[in-house]
């Protein structure tokens, strides 16, 4: 798959693809990287990528003469590439839109802004604005390596042979299990019996109750309203003895967690109480 990045900063990019994963993929020619940037195509002596805006306000936007000429080079190098623009009002790249990136076929070229951002009429030659969360950055040049790293990790052979991100917890939709490697016993902490049991069903079972549980604590929001209301509702009748089984286990367990919290709660508010106490001896003498 290529990658091509439209920045004033190509060196930026370079340095992030002789990395690790990345450059492996390169060297294995599973990825290919480039850049093209806009200064080249700038003809004044100062080679102008930027200007004041119209209308008055602080900050600079990049003229769009050099910027469209940039991707126009872009697309007549990569004819099949998706053009997507990095900016903070771009829609949230998520999980399952890299899934849809990685699968769709076609090459890429990043555009990445500087200071307050693009000239608007360059998006007349963009496909899509891409935003990698709710917050500014000084360039768009990290948020496109992000979103590339993510989409190779689909490529088939960037990651380990053993490995596949089609099988991340992200792409289970929930958040990831805890995992546990060697020494069983570390200061005191040990690794859970079930998964030295060998009982790879047992296991299975508990990752997903675990996974569950921490989805339902932490991230709510990704859980679909079966998965909620069998966690939060008395079971219905008709299922499986071993459904049931497990919807009980994990409603148990997300009862323990909640006691736990609560009575940490109690414990941290009885500690405040305790310092202000102490506070107001040493004010009174
Ligand atoms: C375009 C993306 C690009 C417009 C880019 C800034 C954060 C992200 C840039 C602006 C970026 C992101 C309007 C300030 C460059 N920062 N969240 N900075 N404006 O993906």
């Amino acid at each position: 798959m290529k990658f091509l990045f439209v920045t004033l900063f190509p060196e930026q990019i370079e340095q992030a693809a002789n990395h690790s994963i990345i450059q492996r993929a390169v060297n294995k020619g599973l990825v290919e990287i480039s850049c093209i940037n806009p200064r080249e195509f700038t003809h004044d002596v100062h080679r102008t990528v930027d200007d004041t805006p119209f209308g008055g306000g602080a900050g600079m936007v990049l003229k769009p003469e050099p910027m469209v000429a940039a991707i126009r080079k872009a697309k007549e190098q990569l004819p099949n590439a998706r053009v997507i623009a990095m900016c903070p009002g771009g829609r949230t790249l998520k999980q399952s839109i890299v899934e849809e990136y990685a699968h769709c076929g076609q090459d890429f070229i990043f555009v990445c802004g500087h200071y307050e951002g693009f000239d608007e009429r360059i998006f007349n030659w963009v496909d899509e604005k891409l935003s990698i969360g709710d917050y500014v950055l000084t360039g768009g040049e990290m948020p496109a390596l992000i979103v590339m790293d993510a989409i190779a990790r689909f490529i088939p052979g960037v990651l380990g042979k053993l490995v596949s991100a089609e099988e991340d917890s992200f792409s289970t939709g929930l958040l990831e299990y805890p995992q546990y490697t060697r020494p069983v016993s570390f200061e005191g902490l040990e690794v859970p019996e079930v998964l030295r049991s060998g009982n790879h069903a047992l296991i299975a079972s508990w990752r997903l109750q675990e996974s569950l549980k921490a989805t339902y604590f932490l991230r709510p929001d990704l859980l679909t309203e079966e998965q909620l209301r069998f966690i939060e509702k008395p079971l219905p009748y008709k299922m499986k003895k071993s459904q049931r089984k497990f919807w009980e286990e994990l409603r148990s367990k997300i009862a323990a967690a909640k006691a736990e919290l609560a009575a940490q709660a109690e414990v941290d508010a009885s500690k405040e109480l305790q310092e202000i106490a102490a506070k107001e001896d040493e004010m009174n003498g």
